[in-house]
């Protein structure tokens, strides 16, 4: 085979739904033949754009596209500390774009290029939440109608704070600024919420529910108990990455199968809850552990102890790095299910093979390589945008900040 080489890494910050998303793509010798890949790492986007356009670009000129494990492994220990979100995220553009390249060099879309498929449809869930019960269950209804079967419900933002009805909190004299919760309103709130569900939508819809790291290790365990009588589908981080030990009590504690992982970035983080079979379904974030190369290692890593996935599938990711995801989906056999956020009008103008949706699953195209392809004109119409961190300065009653 000729030695194609890499002519230019760029990186391109867009923002169709009003959310950052980083887009890499890699140029080759090869007239016409270029890869797309996702680094979207929103809430520090100019920090990867630096990482690729400053370092990845330079270091990856006149490289090889051929051999990803040794581009891979190279980036990785190029900056000699390594494995944390906004590196790994500017690795997974260029690791992604690089697996595009290779399927269009070997005529096969990845999931074929991967080993072929293990399932026909992606089975995808989404999101309902509301600022009051009716309002969730009626979002909830209707995602049933679009043909949803797996739905993850939440009373208003994370922390249960509904944007109408903020949680009455009695705070101190100069508590600063933030937003507040209770976490016992939050957990009571969660209760009734689930019990409504499923008086009025029975058993057979999968429900998910998202802790986001928001309870303490004493409440958590308290939670786990309570919502074990509504048989979710599962529980999603509970726990912070920094508490990870306690899931071994956690575990101990409930049947409720536990997701766990949006937040690692580093193999140390889910190498001994995988090993001692501590959580159900891995959900990391495939470009904050440096995309499709660690992903698909880490996949057949769990599927050795019964682990399956659930990859985070966010709204801060781009339609390259959903598809990214779903062609491992597609082909491992351990995989979960699929978090979905939706593809909007103005994304399905700039990213061209975005996957059909049709009864609850995702349908990849059969295109080369991911299949999917940006159009640099069309995103300038969605420039960079100022994004509003309020919700990330999360704080406890009493003003004591807490992880978001
Ligand atoms: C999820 C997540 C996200 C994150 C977001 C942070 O489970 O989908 O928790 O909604 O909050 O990706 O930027
Ligand atoms: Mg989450």
């Amino acid at each position: 085979m000729n030695n194609i080489t890499i002519r230019r890494v760029k990186s391109f910050v867009t923002a169709p739904n009003g959310i950052n998303l980083v887009v890499v793509k890699v140029e080759t010798s090869e007239p016409g033949l270029v890869g797309y890949g996702c680094a979207t790492f929103t809430w520090r986007y100019k920090a990867v754009k630096t990482a690729i356009d400053e370092y990845l670009d330079p270091m990856l000129q006149g490289k090889s596209v051929h051999n990803i494990e040794d581009l891979w492994q190279t980036m990785m220990g190029s900056s000699y500390w390594r494995n944390g979100p906004v590196l790994n995220n500017a690795i997974s553009g260029v690791d992604e774009a690089l697996w595009d390249i290779k399927g269009k060099l070997a005529n096969m879309p990845l999931y074929d290029l991967l080993g072929g498929k293990s399932r026909e449809g992606i089975e995808l869930y989404r999101h309902a939440d509301g600022n009051s019960i009716e309002e969730v269950k009626e979002n909830v209804h209707a995602l049933i109608e679009e043909g949803y079967r797996h739905i993850r419900c939440h009373m208003g933002t994370y922390g249960g704070n509904f944007n109408g009805k903020r949680q009455r909190i009695i705070k101190p004299v100069n508590a600063p600024k933030g937003a507040y919760y209770h976490p016992h309103k939050y957990m009571n709130s969660v209760i009734k919420l689930l019990e409504n569900i499923r008086t009025d939508f029975g058993n057979d819809l999968e429900i998910m529910h998202d802790v986001h790291e928001r309870l303490s290790l004493a409440d958590t365990l308290t939670f786990v108990k309570e919502l074990e009588q509504f048989k979710l589908f599962f529980l999603e981080d509970s726990l912070p990455p920094e508490q990870c030990d306690f899931f071994k009590i956690l575990r101990e504690h409930t049947v409720t199968p536990l997701a766990m992982g949006e937040l690692f970035t580093n193999p140390v983080e889910w190498k001994n809850i995988i090993q001692n079979q501590l959580i159900n379904y891995i959900r990391v974030h495939i470009s904050s552990i440096g995309g499709i190369t660690p992903a698909k290692k880490l996949a057949t890593f769990c599927e050795l102890y019964g682990i399956k996935t659930a990859w985070h599938g966010p709204n801060d990711l781009s339609p390259i790095g959903a598809v990214a995801q779903m062609h491992l989906d597609l082909n491992i056999n351990n995989f979960g299910i699929q978090e979905f956020a939706g593809f909007s009008e103005a994304e399905k103008e700039i990213f061209d093979g975005c996957p059909k949706i049709e009864n609850g699953y995702a349908y990849l195209n059969d295109k080369p390589g991911l299949g999917i392809s940006f159009n640099e004109e069309k995103a300038k119409k969605y420039p960079p945008v100022e994004m509003d961190f309020s919700w990330l300065f999360s704080r406890l009653p009493d003003g004591t900040a807490t992880r978001p």
